[in-house]
């Protein structure tokens, strides 16, 4: 690494953190591994065999013509061939007498729960499907969900896929101007919804939310409605139906019609951080091989024996891709949690884990490091000895929250896989493969077999080991987004204009000693501080090594001298106290000690809470509207908005030395 890369004119971003620690794989898990080390050689001299390979785990109705129709920027993969998403998670398990196998174990947060087999959900899935005929949505119509996490959010999924109509699911938290600006987009036929859901110990309603994006969206021809809280609920004849009166009585028969490789799936619209949300577009052969395919690798998945647990909602891609398709597309048997990990207590999910005896666990960061600041005797109350390997999923992972969870959830045995992906990229990309590498905690290490991931600079061309510069991938992959909704043209402008032939995904990566890629950020968080780029990621993880810290955002503020100043918010862990001037010192000497005194943040706030995203992602774009005083944008994708107001609230007396 150059001391001043400035003066080097080479690094697009800095490489400041240093860390050696590396774990091995387990050597039994190694032994036994579903995907060994030749995988990438195998890719690497045939990608698109590869591929074809992984699309035959499938069962397709009639082989394709061709496997990869490629007119840049717009990919079809295994074109002329046909498959039905649903008979293929669901059907063909229970016709090779897997019938009586769970599917899911649902666990309501109330304490209520369900067993679903595969036999239980070909009847419900069928039911579903002839209901929603019956409402008049036909194939290529779009069908909006926004529902609570509970067994019928999954059933809709996959009686859409069934009868062609794709999905599209919006979290239940959004608001109705969210779930109403998404349903013009796709011009939605019907809404799947419930009278509510259990959040935090209390129900929380959903159809008055819909009823009111509905009110002059006369496209939407019905509400299908679940009862799940019993709460009151509004209803328009004509319009509104009731799960129980139109699904129950359905016939458990339906024949499903094999659909076109390329034929819609679903659309998932990602907020992005100021404009319109886009609206991302996924097929059903190439999505479906690459979900199944990383789901087994990634996770070595052994259906026989293993119970899966996805600890997201089902409103964020990895809900999509690691609750519904990947996990059903291979037959596993899965966990599914309707609540937050703090109601009843702060033990759910770890009493969860104990209960169904769950071997494989995917989570994001943020709740890590919650778990961190709540401290590590919740966690050593229970038995979570028959976890076999853990995931990490939608922000870096600080090598300290890495660690914690090995440690104090993997019991020091499980490796740990940390993925990296996109809605847009529909599955993982860049992941240790659990039974071959050997993982350094907060890196991503390698593209997965058939996976062409770069780290490149400025000019698009590849940076050595140990240089910083942006994620691309070169080649186009099966589960790739096929566009963007009604919109090519923001298709090319926002993904395949900034490298010429390369998608841009808008992270900062580098490539370690070892040619290892660390992932460092968005691309627009990234801050100049006296010409240097520096990432996000590295500051916050130096603040997160720090004892008393469980989780830090960072961001740049405009500075008159340095050009942008680092501006730190900090959560301290439980046993930290309240902090003061002291500690705010103490931790800004920690951050020059540990990446250099660039990286030294000019301010630090201790916070109760950050402002995150559904899916756990710190928007870090509202901490600089806070930095730099100005009026906030746009919240309505937060979890809770009066984060923002507590933290705009301790600005003024936000200790700093300078
Ligand atoms: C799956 C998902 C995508 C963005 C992505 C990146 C961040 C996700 C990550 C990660 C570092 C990881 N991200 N996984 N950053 N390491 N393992 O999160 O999809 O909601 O579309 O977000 O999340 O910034 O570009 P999505």
């Amino acid at each position: 690494m150059a001391d001043t890369p400035q003066d080097q004119g080479q690094e697009t971003l800095s490489n400041l953190l240093q860390e050696s620690r590396k774990f091995s794989p387990p050597p039994e898990l190694a032994a036994d591994a579903n995907v060994k080390a030749d995988a990438y050689d195998t890719a690497a001299a045939d990608r698109l065999g590869f591929w074809e390979d992984k699309a035959r785990r499938l069962q397709w109705e009639r082989g394709w013509d061709n496997v990869l129709d490629w007119n840049p920027p717009f990919a079809q993969w295994f074109t002329g061939g046909t498959l039905n998403a649903a008979v293929n998670c669901v059907d063909r398990h229970v016709a090779a007498g897997l019938g009586d196998r769970v599917a899911y174990y649902w666990e309501g947060e109330p304490g209520d729960s369900r067993t679903i087999t595969y036999a239980d959900l070909k009847d419900m899935v069928c039911q579903t499907a002839n209901a929603l005929l019956e409402l008049g949505v036909g194939k290529g119509d779009r069908v909006a969900v926004y529902m609570p996490m509970i067994p019928e959010t999954v059933i809709t999924m996959l009686a859409c896929a069934r009868i062609g109509a794709p999905h599209m699911v919006v979290f239940g938290g959004f608001s109705a101007d969210a779930l109403g600006s998404r349903l013009d987009d796709c011009q939605a036929k019907a809404v799947v919804t419930a009278d509510g859901g259990y959040r935090r110990g209390n129900p929380s309603s959903l159809k008055p939310a819909v009823d009111e994006a509905v009110r002059n969206r006369s496209f939407v021809e019905h509400v299908l409605t679940v009862r799940r809280t019993g709460q009151e609920v509004d209803w328009t004849e004509g319009r509104d139906v009731w799960w129980h009166d139109v699904v129950d009585r359905q016939s458990t028969e339906h024949t499903a019609e094999a659909h076109d490789a390329e034929h819609p799936l679903y659309i998932m619209y990602t907020s992005g951080t100021t404009a319109k949300p886009k609206g991302i577009l996924h097929t059903t052969g190439g999505y479906l091989t690459q979900v199944a395919y990383t789901h087994w690798a990634v996770f070595d998945l052994k259906p026989e024996t293993d119970v899966f647990w996805t600890a997201a909602d089902i409103g964020w891609v990895t809900g999509h891709s690691y609750i519904v398709y990947g996990p059903l597309a291979n037959g596993a048997t899965s966990v599914m949690y309707e609540g937050t990990p703090d109601t009843p207590h702060k033990g759910r999910f770890w009493e969860i884990v104990q209960k169904y005896g769950v071997t494989i666990a995917y989570m994001a960061p943020t709740a890590i490091r919650t778990f961190m600041k709540w401290g590590e005797d919740i966690p050593a109350q229970f038995d979570l000895s028959s976890l076999r390997v853990l995931g990490s999923v939608g922000e870096p992972i600080n090598p300290e929250a890495y660690t914690w969870y090995r440690k104090n959830i993997g019991g020091d045995r499980t490796p740990i896989v940390d993925t990296w992906w996109q809605t847009e990229t529909g599955a993982i990309m860049v992941s240790p493969l659990p039974g071959v590498t050997e993982g350094k905690p907060g890196a991503a290490m390698r593209p997965l077999p058939g996976i062409a991931a770069d780290v490149v600079d400025e000019e698009g061309v590849s940076v050595p080991n140990g240089g910083g510069g942006f994620i691309v991938v070169r080649e186009p992959w099966p589960s790739m987004l096929r566009g963007i909704w009604g919109d090519p043209e923001r298709y090319k402008k926002t993904y395949w204009s900034r490298f010429e032939g390369l998608y841009f995904p808008g992270d900062g990566a580098k490539r370690d000693e070892d040619g290892d890629i660390w992932l460092l950020g968005r691309v627009d968080d990234v801050m100049l501080v006296s010409g240097h780029n520096i990432s996000t990621t590295e500051v916050e993880s130096a603040l997160v090594s720090h004892s008393n810290v469980a989780e830090a955002a960072v961001t740049g503020a405009s500075d008159p001298v340095t050009g942008q100043g680092i501006v730190a918010f900090v959560i301290l862990r439980g046993e930290a106290g309240e902090g003061g001037d002291a500690l705010v010192k103490e931790l800004r000497d920690h951050v020059a000690a540990s990446l250099g005194p660039i990286a030294k943040p000019r301010q630090i706030m201790i916070v109760p809470e950050l402002p995150k995203t559904r899916s756990g992602k710190i928007m870090r774009r509202l901490l600089r509207d806070v930095a730099e005083n100005r009026q906030l944008g746009d919240v309505s994708t937060l979890t809770d908005s009066s984060v923002m107001d507590i933290i705009a609230e301790k600005l003024p007396s936000a200790a700093s030395d300078e």
